[in-house]
């Protein structure tokens, strides 16, 4: 007989596709035609969707079962019936919430989990929680907290990091030089969070490169100027020190402001605070002026090119762009903050193709033209209780409940979290230093994760409940910074016995009495259509046209009209700062802000400053031990721990190893070379990698991107895998952000001569059925 062969289309966070099905198997996810930039991670869904790593049966740690036991992350699990396992989870759940509240249900649960609206696992798990009267939540991201938290102060807004920010169009048809500290990272533009249809930031960044916008890329890594740039000779790398990009945007800010080449007039009609900011510049209250020749010292940056880059940028009209890493880094609302204040010195925010933007190429659709029609969303319904916490400070909240501790203006408790319920996220992966969060772990009375793989925050859980993956269900993919919604068919039935997230709900909530109030008598097929006529209306409103649910996921995918005007940021209120002021105290830019310098915050002053990090390549004595400055940026293969075990991500390991770049100075001093494998270690833990020797990374600088399952060899031991976080610092930017600093870490790295052990974090657990 011959096998059953399918087609069906479907959407990631990595791109659309099709889906080939045979014999009710996923085998091939093949690009959609009309994808100008496919990304290669799709080869790596069909061995995910069926590989050895799925959570096949709800499972329970042995411990927890038999005496309630807290030994998270080293013991064994086993299976149990769904029926067992929902009601351990209902009574977990009633007993929490009757004898501490509901606050002490923590279910911030941060994560990108997959694409589709529906099935959004996060949105899934807010709207169970608030039908039960709420939970703890996280706030803001891990991609940019600090940023969210300053600049509402500063802009009145969060959209310069959030977006929209001023489109493509615009830098193509204006821009003459585009300034991009922490570069133009290829490798990020392949997804996008909720998914995307198409991937076109490539294309208009050859674009403007053929217009004639020439590119200087400030960042230690030679990868993130895009190759295409390098070879139309349309882009300059200057590397830096990294975390000194606030060195030298000061120094910039100084040449503006010395050589009379600031925008004296624009500052005064659209800022407050230059005067401050100028006396700092000038050294007139410290001693110390900010000249380029103060920030090369610090940065590296030659002041040379430091002073021309300042001229170039007053004379021309110019973007300043900063890619989010510069903020997950101590002190990270600095380079945010003083990126704004150049900008406003250089007088064109709001001009086509001038200004600032943060983001650019972080993202697939960060600046690429977008629709202004709001996507099918699932309503997650109000939080009763109100209780969260900076997205980062999750160890923190699980070390010390009471514990109080400052947050944008605020004196805060953390909450007694005694239940912890992650759906849709890893903190195993996104989380610094692992081996404190392993500890913070063994606090709560309960843990609940529902995975469809064995992460390494399944292995920390007590009940694991299997979770189907986009292809065993139907959705809608829609992210807000793309013009296209896909349709998401259902290729194949649940793997194992994994359920839907949005089934393992309805089982509770039919235990708990919120049946009702969470699927309001809707299923899977009544929520998308439901969901997809709310969006339709909102459109309509717009007068905008939608073809009806039935013909979208007939064609499977809709195409949104983007606005004919390219959009500029702040172009209104450059037009009428009095009219449209910005929703600061001052109704201006704050390049001086009293709100923040009323905080009193040694950490976060009044206007930006150069703080040393708290861990530096500038810092001679930790230089010594730890002479090497980790970047744990994004994995070019994979999407943060997602895909790590098969297609690109397997293919680029080392011996079993995440690759570690190594400049080839710092590789000869150490004696290694390609191949070999490397201990990468500082106090907070160590890592085996394996070396590629690279002089596309600075000298003293690794890069070491995030994402390789957490597989150490004894809990708070070696990571035989080389998960960078088991070296980076849990430590909040600063007490305005809190956000998280993975960028700032110093590491050492030796040849490693013990046997190389296997690495186990890609199997299902001991113990699983
Ligand atoms: N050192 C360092 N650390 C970092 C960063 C850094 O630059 N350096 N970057 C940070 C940033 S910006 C981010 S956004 C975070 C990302 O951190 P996360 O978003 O937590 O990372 P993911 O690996 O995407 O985790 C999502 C998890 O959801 C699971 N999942 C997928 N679909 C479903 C589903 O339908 N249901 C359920 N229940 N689960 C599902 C996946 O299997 C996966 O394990 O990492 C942060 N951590
Ligand atoms: N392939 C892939 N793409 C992704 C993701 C992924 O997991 N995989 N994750 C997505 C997510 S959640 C997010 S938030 C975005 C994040 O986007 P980004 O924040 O831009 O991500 P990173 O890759 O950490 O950083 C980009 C580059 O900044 C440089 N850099 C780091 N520190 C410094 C510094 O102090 N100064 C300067 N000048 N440069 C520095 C590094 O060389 C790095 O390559 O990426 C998204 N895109
Ligand atoms: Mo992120």
């Amino acid at each position: 007989m011959p096998s059953a062969l399918k087609t069906v289309p479907h959407a990631s966070h990595w791109g659309a596709f099709t889906a080939v099905v045979r014999d009710g198997r996923v085998i091939d996810a093949l690009p959609i035609a009309n994808d100008p930039d496919p990304s290669p991670m799709l080869a790596a869904i069909p061995g995910m969707v069926h590989g050895p790593a799925r959570i096949a049966e709800p499972m329970v740690r042995e411990g927890w079962l038999k005496h309630r036991d807290r030994n998270r992350g080293a013991d064994r699990f086993v299976a149990v019936s769904w029926d067992e396992a929902l009601d351990l989870v209902a009574g977990e759940l009633k007993r929490v919430k009757a004898d501490h509240g509901n606050a002490s249900i923590f279910a911030g649960s941060y994560g990108w989990a997959s694409a589709g609206r529906f099935h959004h696992a996060k949105s899934q798990l807010g709207r169970f929680m608030n039908t039960f009267g709420g939970y703890t939540t996280q706030k803001y991201n891990y991609s940019y907290a600090a940023a969210l938290a300053l600049l509402p102060h500063v802009c009145g807004t969060a959209q310069p990091s959030e977006g929209p920010i001023s489109s493509y169009e615009t830098i193509v048809a204006e821009t003459r030089q585009m300034v991009c500290f922490g570069g133009l990272s290829m490798k990020n533009t392949q997804l996008d969070s909720g998914g995307l249809a198409r991937h076109e930031s490539a294309d208009w960044l050859k674009r403007a490169a053929e217009a004639g916008v020439r590119f200087v890329i400030v960042s230690p890594i030679r990868d993130d100027v895009p190759p295409f740039l390098d070879a139309m000779g349309a882009a300059e790398w200057l590397p830096i020190r990294p975390n000194t990009d606030t060195a030298m945007m000061l120094a910039m800010a100084y040449v503006l402001a010395s050589e009379g080449l600031a925008d004296d007039a624009f500052l005064a009609s659209h800022c407050v605070g230059w005067p401050q900011y100028r006396a700092y510049l000038l050294g007139e209250r410290d001693g110390v002026a900010k000249t380029p020749a103060w920030a090369e010292g610090i940065c590296g940056v030659p002041a040379d090119r430091i002073a021309s880059l300042a001229r170039e940028s007053a004379g021309l009209r110019t973007m300043l762009s900063a890619a989010w890493s510069l903020q997950r880094a101590d002190h990270g609302e600095q380079p945010f903050w003083a990126l704004v204040a150049l900008a406003a010195a250089v007088g064109q925010i709001g001009l086509p193709g001038g200004g600032f933007g943060f983001g650019y190429a972080c993202v697939s659709g960060q600046g690429v033209p977008r629709s202004t029609v709001s996507m099918p969303t699932l309503p997650t319904l109000k939080n009763p209780t109100d209780s969260f916490i900076p997205v980062a400070r999750i160890a923190d909240m699980l070390l010390s409940p009471g514990g109080e501790y400052e947050y944008d203006g605020e004196i805060r408790t953390y909450p007694d979290a005694r239940l912890v319920y992650w759906c849709g996220g890893n903190p195993f992966h996104h989380h610094q230093d692992l081996n404190r969060l392993a500890r913070a772990f063994q606090q709560p009375e309960c843990v609940v994760v529902h995975e469809p793989f064995w992460t390494a925050t399944a292995r920390h859980a007590d009940i694991v409940l299997p979770a189907t993956t986009t292809l065993e269900r139907n959705d809608i993919c829609a992210g807000k910074r793309d013009h296209t919604w896909a349709a998401m068919h259902q290729a194949i039935e649940p793997v194992g016995n994994a359920r839907n997230d949005h089934a393992i709900f309805c089982g509770l909530a039919a235990r708990l009495g919120n049946l009702e109030a969470f699927t309001e008598g809707r299923d899977e097929a009544g929520w998308l259509r439901h969901m997809y006529q709310v969006a339709e209306e909102k459109a309509a409103a717009q007068g905008v046209t939608l073809p009806p649910f039935e013909a979208f996921w007939e064609t499977g995918e809709v195409n949104i009209p983007t606005p004919t005007k390219p959009f500029v940021l702040f172009e209104d209120f450059r037009l009428d700062p009095e009219g449209v002021p910005l929703k600061t105290p001052s109704g201006k830019f704050e390049i001086y802000s009293e709100t923040i310098a009323g905080f009193g915050y040694d950490d976060c002053p009044g206007h930006p400053v150069w703080f040393e990090p708290h861990e530096w390549l500038g810092h001679v004595q930790q230089v010594s031990e730890t002479p090497l400055h980790l970047i744990s940026n994004q994995p070019r293969t994979r999407l943060h721990g997602q895909n790590d075990p098969e297609g690109p991500s397997r293919a680029s390991k080392i011996k079993g190893r995440e690759p570690i770049w190594l400049h080839p100075e710092d590789a000869a001093l150490r004696d290694v070379t390609d191949g070999d494998i490397v201990r990468v270690f500082n106090s907070r833990g160590a890592v085996l990698a394996g070396v590629v020797v690279t002089d596309r990374v600075m000298p003293g600088v690794v890069q070491l991107a995030t994402g390789a399952w957490y597989d150490p060899a004894e809990p708070g031991g070696l990571d035989k895998h080389g998960n960078p976080n088991v070296l980076t610092r849990d430590q909040g930017t600063s007490r305005l952000g809190q956000g998280p600093s993975s960028h700032s870490a110093l590491v050492q790295v030796e040849r490693y001569r013990g046997n190389l052990p296997p690495i186990t974090a890609w199997q299902a657990t001991e113990g699983s059925a």
